[in-house]
């Protein structure tokens, strides 16, 4: 046995495809990595203690391709067997496979991702834990972490009408079984965070929807789901996953500022934050750096889910993100925050419909890890080689002055302001330099 098929299995899924390494950017070789140097040292830490990139399960090994207008164009292996239990241990032979053929160092999942549901909850339970068990076995063997886990309570039609926010009681029950299952299976696993997205939490029509009730049980499930997995020894953070729509019309979890002040009415934002995804963010009419920069005020930045839409469509196409400016801005915001925490930057992407070749999966990851791995540089330097920070910190020195101080912190009152007015008259233009800094941005590209 080689070393990647005691991980694996014996059969090699990804035929002829090698451990991708760094060739450096005069490479001409597709299955290289041009930009990600996983041990080189940015910003006093390895560019692999900085990215902590995640493979996620459901695009790259149970999304076939298929959409509205026809079925899945991508054949994989791992679906040949006709028993749904050995099928998911194929697949779990090829993720593995895959994660450590790139070298990332965590991975993620849906419940139903890795295992089939069964015709009862124990059944499934069953299923989840047989998954679990091997899937424990590979990590421990080949190093790979669990970045999150989290239930899929959106595509069994039971929960047309949502799952935490279901009007029928029964329902919102069924879901706890699922999250319930699904936290074991991430304490199992030692998963570091532990993911809510609110898939059919929300609503398609306003006039038969009660939302202040609906959301009430949300806060209450969460808390529950929080007691829970804290009573079996979870340490890690749970993440809630911000989208606007889709499926709903209108989702809960609308964006982070919604979420945020969502988790402090329910007071949820001790053991919550926030996993940012960046296709969810464009989706909200925000950018990917402005949801990350809200969630960082705030203290609340937990993950990103790393991708990107099609500034030409309304929906979530999950692209595998290649625009270096977008992921720079976005890596200002990071290492700004000092970094991700125990969150990391997880490929929720997937390859276009029409990119049916083998190695098209490997090759999307590559161009994902190497942008970010060359935002991560670039944004670097421009923290440390430029005015950039220097030009923010002086716009606000006003705030340093005795008087801006004080107002600052709640010590001046109206009257004192309207004093200080008159005393000081007509204020002088200050620039914003927003050129400047595009600039300067595009300076370091
Ligand atoms: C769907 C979401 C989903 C979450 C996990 O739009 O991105 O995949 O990340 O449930
Ligand atoms: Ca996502
Ligand atoms: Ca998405």
């Amino acid at each position: 046995m080689t070393d990647q098929s005691i991980v694996t299995g014996e059969r090699e899924y990804f035929n002829g495809i090698p451990k991708i390494v760094f060739e450096g950017k005069e490479s001409a070789n597709p299955l290289a990595y041009k930009f990600y140097d996983e041990n080189k040292i940015v910003a006093g830490k390895t560019m692999k203690e900085h990215l902590r990139f995640s493979v996620c399960y459901w695009h790259t090994f149970c999304g076939t391709g298929a959409d509205p207008f026809g079925p899945g164009t991508l054949k994989f292996p791992w679906d040949e067997n006709s028993d749904p239990l050995q099928a998911a241990k194929d697949k779990l032979d090829a993720a593995f496979e895959l994660f450590t053929k790139l070298g990332v160092p965590y991975w993620c999942f849906h419940d139903r991702d890795i295992s089939p549901e069964g015709s009862s909850i124990q059944e499934s339970e069953e299923n989840l834990n047989y998954i679990v068990d091997l899937a424990k076995a590979k990590q421990e063997l080949s190093g790979v972490k669990l970045l999150w886990g989290t239930a899929n309570l959106f595509s069994n039609p039971r929960y047309m009408n949502g799952a935490m926010t279901n009007p029928d009681f029964k329902v919102i029950a069924f879901a706890g079984a699922q999250v319930k299952a699904a936290l074991d299976a991430t304490i199992a696993l030692g998963g570091e965070n532990y993911v809510f997205w609110g898939g059919r939490e929300g609503y398609s029509y306003l006039f038969n929807t009660d939302m202040k009730k609906e959301l009430h049980h949300m806060g209450t499930f969460l808390q529950k789901a929080r007691d829970y997995a804290r009573s079996k020894g979870f340490q890690g953070t749970f993440l809630i996953e911000p989208k606007p729509m889709e499926p709903c019309k209108h989702q809960y979890d609308f964006d982070a500022a919604t979420v945020i002040g969502f988790l402090r009415e329910y007071g949820l934002a001790e053991d919550f934050k926030l996993n940012i995804e960046a296709n969810h963010a464009t989706l909200a009419n925000h950018s990917f750096a402005h949801e990350l920069q809200i969630c960082s005020d705030a203290g609340l930045l937990g993950s990103v889910d790393a991708n990107r839409g099609d500034p030409q469509n309304g929906w979530d196409t999950d692209q595998f993100p290649t625009d270096l400016l977008d992921a720079t801005q976005a890596m200002l915001v990071v290492l700004d925050n000092g970094g991700l925490g125990s969150g990391g930057l997880n490929f929720d992407a997937k390859v276009r419909r029409n990119s049916s070749d083998v190695d098209d999966v490997f090759i999307g990851h590559i161009g994902g890890m190497d942008t970010f791995a060359r935002a991560l540089e670039v944004a670097d330097k421009i923290r440390t080689n430029s005015d950039f920070c220097l030009l923010k910190e002086k716009r606000y020195e006003s705030f340093k002055s005795d008087h801006g101080s004080n107002f600052e912190n709640g010590n001046l009152d109206l009257a004192a302001l309207a004093d200080l007015a008159k005393e000081n008259g007509e204020p002088n233009q200050i620039s914003g330099k927003q050129e400047l800094y595009e600039n300067i941005i595009n300076q370091f590209l």
